[in-house]
Protein backbone atom coordinates (compact mmCIF):
# COMPACT_ATOMS: atom_id res chain seq x y z
CA UNK A 1 0.00 0.00 0.00
CA UNK A 2 1.37 2.99 -0.97
CA UNK A 3 -0.01 6.50 1.38
CA UNK A 4 0.38 10.36 0.65
CA UNK A 5 0.39 12.04 4.00
CA UNK A 6 0.60 15.76 3.76
CA UNK A 7 1.06 17.60 7.27
CA UNK A 8 0.40 20.84 8.31
CA UNK A 9 0.67 23.14 11.42
CA UNK A 10 -1.88 20.97 12.91
CA UNK A 11 0.43 18.03 13.39
CA UNK A 12 3.24 20.41 15.42
CA UNK A 13 1.00 22.33 16.98
CA UNK A 14 0.93 19.74 20.47
CA UNK A 15 4.21 20.17 20.45
CA UNK A 16 4.03 24.05 20.93
CA UNK A 17 4.92 25.20 17.70
CA UNK A 18 2.13 28.00 16.84
CA UNK A 19 -0.31 27.06 13.87
CA UNK A 20 -0.85 30.12 11.07
CA UNK A 21 -5.04 31.06 11.39
CA UNK A 22 -6.37 29.72 14.31
CA UNK A 23 -7.50 32.84 16.48
CA UNK A 24 -3.91 33.33 18.05
CA UNK A 25 -1.92 32.12 15.31
CA UNK A 26 1.07 33.82 13.71
CA UNK A 27 -0.79 35.14 11.08
CA UNK A 28 -3.11 37.23 13.62
CA UNK A 29 0.30 38.97 14.75
CA UNK A 30 2.29 39.19 12.32
CA UNK A 31 1.49 40.54 9.61
CA UNK A 32 2.40 37.70 6.71
CA UNK A 33 2.91 40.12 3.81
CA UNK A 34 5.80 41.94 5.52
CA UNK A 35 7.35 38.41 6.68
CA UNK A 36 6.00 35.77 4.28
CA UNK A 37 7.27 37.12 0.73
CA UNK A 38 10.06 37.85 -1.30
CA UNK A 39 8.92 41.61 -1.52
CA UNK A 40 8.95 41.62 2.41
CA UNK A 41 12.36 41.02 3.11
CA UNK A 42 13.41 43.03 -0.15
CA UNK A 43 11.79 45.99 2.23
CA UNK A 44 12.77 44.93 5.64
CA UNK A 45 15.40 41.98 5.78
CA UNK A 46 16.22 42.27 9.62
CA UNK A 47 12.66 41.88 10.55
CA UNK A 48 12.34 39.01 8.54
CA UNK A 49 15.35 37.50 10.13
CA UNK A 50 14.39 38.23 13.85
CA UNK A 51 10.80 36.15 12.83
CA UNK A 52 12.56 33.17 11.70
CA UNK A 53 15.35 33.46 14.23
CA UNK A 54 13.06 33.15 16.95
CA UNK A 55 11.03 30.72 15.41
CA UNK A 56 14.25 28.54 14.54
CA UNK A 57 15.00 28.91 18.23
CA UNK A 58 11.27 27.72 19.53
CA UNK A 59 11.55 24.68 16.70
CA UNK A 60 15.07 23.84 18.78
CA UNK A 61 13.22 23.78 21.49
CA UNK A 62 10.71 21.33 20.86
CA UNK A 63 9.80 18.19 20.66
CA UNK A 64 8.16 15.59 18.20
CA UNK A 65 4.63 14.35 19.25
CA UNK A 66 2.63 11.00 19.60
CA UNK A 67 1.30 12.42 15.67
CA UNK A 68 5.04 12.35 14.24
CA UNK A 69 6.05 9.11 16.06
CA UNK A 70 3.13 7.47 14.43
CA UNK A 71 3.65 8.75 10.83
CA UNK A 72 7.53 6.87 11.50
CA UNK A 73 6.05 3.95 12.60
CA UNK A 74 3.66 3.72 9.44
CA UNK A 75 6.74 4.48 7.45
CA UNK A 76 8.70 1.65 8.82
CA UNK A 77 5.90 -1.06 8.99
CA UNK A 78 4.61 0.02 5.54
CA UNK A 79 8.10 -0.57 3.78
CA UNK A 80 8.48 -3.55 5.80
CA UNK A 81 5.79 -4.83 3.80
CA UNK A 82 6.89 -3.65 0.56
CA UNK A 83 4.71 -0.75 0.69
CA UNK A 84 5.26 3.15 0.82
CA UNK A 85 4.97 6.43 2.46
CA UNK A 86 5.38 9.50 1.21
CA UNK A 87 5.36 11.63 3.99
CA UNK A 88 5.04 15.60 2.06
CA UNK A 89 5.15 18.48 5.05
CA UNK A 90 4.40 21.80 4.48
CA UNK A 91 5.99 22.51 7.76
CA UNK A 92 9.05 23.95 7.74
CA UNK A 93 9.98 22.29 11.02
CA UNK A 94 12.20 19.18 11.54
CA UNK A 95 9.92 17.35 14.25
CA UNK A 96 9.20 14.56 11.14
CA UNK A 97 13.17 13.58 10.76
CA UNK A 98 13.64 14.26 14.83
CA UNK A 99 10.54 11.73 15.59
CA UNK A 100 12.73 9.31 12.85
CA UNK A 101 11.18 10.02 9.64
CA UNK A 102 13.54 9.20 7.10
CA UNK A 103 12.03 10.37 3.94
CA UNK A 104 10.45 13.88 4.46
CA UNK A 105 9.65 16.20 1.61
CA UNK A 106 8.89 19.60 3.04
CA UNK A 107 7.67 21.46 0.30
CA UNK A 108 7.42 24.76 1.90
CA UNK A 109 11.30 24.11 2.45
CA UNK A 110 12.85 24.28 5.98
CA UNK A 111 13.99 26.58 8.66
CA UNK A 112 17.00 24.76 9.51
CA UNK A 113 18.84 25.87 5.48
CA UNK A 114 19.63 29.06 4.36
CA UNK A 115 19.79 30.02 0.82
CA UNK A 116 22.29 32.86 -0.84
CA UNK A 117 20.22 34.49 -3.53
CA UNK A 118 23.76 35.77 -5.01
CA UNK A 119 24.95 32.45 -5.70
CA UNK A 120 21.70 29.75 -4.96
CA UNK A 121 23.65 27.70 -2.60
CA UNK A 122 21.28 26.44 -0.46
CA UNK A 123 22.43 24.71 3.29
CA UNK A 124 22.13 23.59 6.74
CA UNK A 125 22.14 26.69 9.01
CA UNK A 126 20.69 26.06 12.48
CA UNK A 127 22.43 29.51 13.75
CA UNK A 128 20.28 33.14 14.12
CA UNK A 129 20.38 34.60 10.24
CA UNK A 130 21.44 38.05 9.72
CA UNK A 131 21.55 40.55 7.42
CA UNK A 132 25.42 41.15 7.06
CA UNK A 133 26.15 37.58 7.10
CA UNK A 134 28.45 36.68 4.26
CA UNK A 135 27.42 33.37 2.57
CA UNK A 136 30.35 30.64 2.78
CA UNK A 137 30.52 29.74 -0.51
CA UNK A 138 30.09 32.92 -2.70
CA UNK A 139 31.61 35.06 0.15
CA UNK A 140 29.21 37.76 -0.83
CA UNK A 141 27.14 39.79 2.14
CA UNK A 142 23.52 40.26 2.30
CA UNK A 143 21.71 37.45 0.30
CA UNK A 144 21.46 34.98 3.02
CA UNK A 145 17.31 34.01 3.62
CA UNK A 146 15.61 31.35 5.39
CA UNK A 147 15.09 28.79 2.73
CA UNK A 148 11.43 28.33 3.10
CA UNK A 149 8.79 29.02 0.67
CA UNK A 150 7.13 32.37 0.62
CA UNK A 151 3.86 33.73 -1.20
CA UNK A 152 3.96 34.07 -4.97
CA UNK A 153 7.19 31.57 -5.13
CA UNK A 154 6.94 27.95 -6.20
CA UNK A 155 6.71 25.18 -3.45
CA UNK A 156 9.71 22.50 -3.83
CA UNK A 157 9.31 19.26 -5.38
CA UNK A 158 6.12 19.88 -7.33
CA UNK A 159 6.81 17.09 -10.11
CA UNK A 160 7.86 15.00 -7.65
CA UNK A 161 4.30 15.20 -5.45
CA UNK A 162 2.47 15.07 -8.88
CA UNK A 163 4.36 11.91 -9.43
CA UNK A 164 3.59 10.30 -5.87
CA UNK A 165 0.06 11.13 -5.97
CA UNK A 166 -0.65 9.88 -8.91
CA UNK A 167 0.73 6.25 -7.50
CA UNK A 168 -0.50 6.54 -3.87
CA UNK A 169 -3.43 4.36 -3.00
CA UNK A 170 -4.54 6.62 -0.43
CA UNK A 171 -4.03 10.49 0.09
CA UNK A 172 -4.62 11.80 3.76
CA UNK A 173 -4.26 15.25 4.83
CA UNK A 174 -3.20 16.12 8.02
CA UNK A 175 -3.72 19.27 10.24
CA UNK A 176 -3.43 21.75 7.49
CA UNK A 177 -6.38 24.14 6.93
CA UNK A 178 -6.54 23.55 3.18
CA UNK A 179 -6.20 27.69 2.63
CA UNK A 180 -3.30 27.67 1.14
CA UNK A 181 -2.48 26.33 -2.68
CA UNK A 182 -0.78 24.30 -4.59
CA UNK A 183 -1.02 21.99 -1.51
CA UNK A 184 -4.87 22.60 -0.43
CA UNK A 185 -5.48 21.50 -4.21
CA UNK A 186 -3.90 17.92 -3.81
CA UNK A 187 -7.39 16.37 -2.68
CA UNK A 188 -9.12 17.66 -5.72
CA UNK A 189 -6.48 16.01 -7.55
CA UNK A 190 -6.49 12.60 -5.81
CA UNK A 191 -10.05 12.81 -6.47
CA UNK A 192 -9.91 13.18 -10.01
CA UNK A 193 -7.20 10.42 -9.65
CA UNK A 194 -9.87 8.31 -8.15
CA UNK A 195 -7.52 7.57 -4.67
CA UNK A 196 -9.62 7.54 -1.19
CA UNK A 197 -9.39 10.10 0.60
CA UNK A 198 -9.05 11.71 4.08
CA UNK A 199 -8.92 14.76 6.27
CA UNK A 200 -7.41 14.28 9.88
CA UNK A 201 -7.66 17.53 11.59
CA UNK A 202 -9.32 19.23 15.12
CA UNK A 203 -11.76 20.53 13.03
CA UNK A 204 -13.26 21.12 9.20
CA UNK A 205 -10.87 22.33 7.28
CA UNK A 206 -11.62 24.99 4.21
CA UNK A 207 -11.65 21.64 1.77
CA UNK A 208 -13.52 19.44 3.97
CA UNK A 209 -16.11 18.33 1.52
CA UNK A 210 -13.89 17.21 -1.13
CA UNK A 211 -12.27 14.33 1.49
CA UNK A 212 -14.16 11.08 1.04
CA UNK A 213 -13.55 10.53 4.62
CA UNK A 214 -12.87 12.39 8.04
CA UNK A 215 -11.58 12.10 11.54
CA UNK A 216 -11.75 15.04 13.91
CA UNK A 217 -9.31 15.40 17.25
CA UNK A 218 -6.42 16.53 18.49
CA UNK A 219 -3.27 15.04 16.44
CA UNK A 220 -1.74 13.40 19.05
CA UNK A 221 -4.86 10.82 19.35
CA UNK A 222 -6.28 11.02 15.90
CA UNK A 223 -2.79 9.92 13.88
CA UNK A 224 -2.08 6.99 16.15
CA UNK A 225 -5.40 5.68 15.82
CA UNK A 226 -5.03 6.27 12.28
CA UNK A 227 -2.27 4.44 11.87
CA UNK A 228 -3.35 1.55 13.56
CA UNK A 229 -5.84 1.14 11.78
CA UNK A 230 -4.25 1.30 8.44
CA UNK A 231 -1.86 -1.41 9.59
CA UNK A 232 -4.23 -3.41 11.46
C1 LIG B 1 -4.84 20.69 14.50
C2 LIG B 1 -4.38 20.81 15.77
C3 LIG B 1 -4.16 19.65 16.47
C4 LIG B 1 -4.61 22.76 15.05
N1 LIG B 1 -4.39 18.49 15.87
N2 LIG B 1 -5.07 19.52 13.91
C5 LIG B 1 -4.52 28.73 -6.45
C6 LIG B 1 -3.60 27.85 -6.99
C7 LIG B 1 -2.24 28.01 -6.77
C8 LIG B 1 -1.76 29.07 -6.01
C9 LIG B 1 -2.68 29.97 -5.46
C10 LIG B 1 -4.03 29.80 -5.68
N3 LIG B 1 -4.70 30.79 -5.05
C11 LIG B 1 -3.79 31.58 -4.43
C12 LIG B 1 -2.55 31.12 -4.66
C13 LIG B 1 -1.29 31.77 -4.15
C14 LIG B 1 -0.85 31.39 -2.75
C15 LIG B 1 -2.01 31.02 -1.87
O1 LIG B 1 -2.35 29.87 -1.70
N4 LIG B 1 -2.64 31.98 -1.22
C16 LIG B 1 -3.76 31.69 -0.34
C17 LIG B 1 -3.63 32.51 0.92
C18 LIG B 1 -5.05 31.88 -1.11
N5 LIG B 1 0.09 30.30 -2.84
C19 LIG B 1 1.38 30.53 -3.07
O2 LIG B 1 1.82 31.65 -3.24
C20 LIG B 1 2.29 29.32 -3.16
N6 LIG B 1 3.00 29.33 -4.37
C21 LIG B 1 2.39 29.16 -5.56
O3 LIG B 1 1.20 28.96 -5.65
O4 LIG B 1 3.25 29.16 -6.63
C22 LIG B 1 2.66 28.98 -7.93
C23 LIG B 1 2.87 27.58 -8.44
C24 LIG B 1 2.51 26.50 -7.67
C25 LIG B 1 2.68 25.20 -8.16
C26 LIG B 1 3.21 25.00 -9.40
C27 LIG B 1 3.58 26.10 -10.17
C28 LIG B 1 3.40 27.38 -9.68
C29 LIG B 1 3.33 29.35 -2.02
C30 LIG B 1 2.71 29.21 -0.69
C31 LIG B 1 3.77 29.35 0.39
C32 LIG B 1 3.18 29.32 1.78
N7 LIG B 1 4.15 29.71 2.72
C33 LIG B 1 3.83 29.59 4.14
C34 LIG B 1 5.02 30.16 4.92
C35 LIG B 1 6.20 29.21 4.82
C36 LIG B 1 7.30 29.57 5.74
C37 LIG B 1 6.83 29.71 7.17
O5 LIG B 1 6.46 28.71 7.82
O6 LIG B 1 6.88 30.84 7.64
O7 LIG B 1 3.60 28.22 4.48
S1 LIG B 1 2.30 30.38 4.60
C38 LIG B 1 1.84 29.17 5.80
O8 LIG B 1 0.63 28.49 5.35
C39 LIG B 1 2.95 28.11 5.75
C40 LIG B 1 2.17 26.85 5.84
O9 LIG B 1 2.94 25.75 5.37
C41 LIG B 1 0.96 27.14 5.01
C42 LIG B 1 -0.21 26.25 5.31
O10 LIG B 1 -0.65 26.40 6.61
P1 LIG B 1 -1.21 25.16 7.44
O11 LIG B 1 -0.13 24.19 7.70
O12 LIG B 1 -2.43 24.64 6.80
O13 LIG B 1 -1.53 25.87 8.85
P2 LIG B 1 -2.90 26.61 9.32
O14 LIG B 1 -2.56 27.38 10.52
O15 LIG B 1 -3.52 27.31 8.21
O16 LIG B 1 -3.86 25.40 9.69
C43 LIG B 1 -3.56 24.56 10.80
C44 LIG B 1 -4.61 23.46 10.81
O17 LIG B 1 -4.28 22.57 11.87
C45 LIG B 1 -6.04 23.96 11.08
O18 LIG B 1 -6.92 23.34 10.16
C46 LIG B 1 -6.35 23.49 12.50
O19 LIG B 1 -7.70 23.09 12.68
C47 LIG B 1 -5.45 22.29 12.62
N8 LIG B 1 -5.01 22.02 13.98
N9 LIG B 1 -4.29 22.21 16.06
C48 LIG B 1 -4.88 18.49 14.59
N10 LIG B 1 -3.74 19.68 17.76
Amino acid sequence: MKVFALTGAGVSAESGLGTFRSVDGLWSRFDPMRLATPEGFAADPAAVHEFYNLRRRNMAAAAPNAAHFALTELETRLEARGGELFLCTQNIDDLHERAGSRRVWHMHGEIARALCLHCGTRRDWREDLAVGLACPRCGRAGGLRPDVVWFGEVPYGMEEIEAALETADLFVAIGTSGSVYPAAGFVARAGDLGIPTMEVNLEPSDVAGLFGESLYGPATETVPALVARLLG
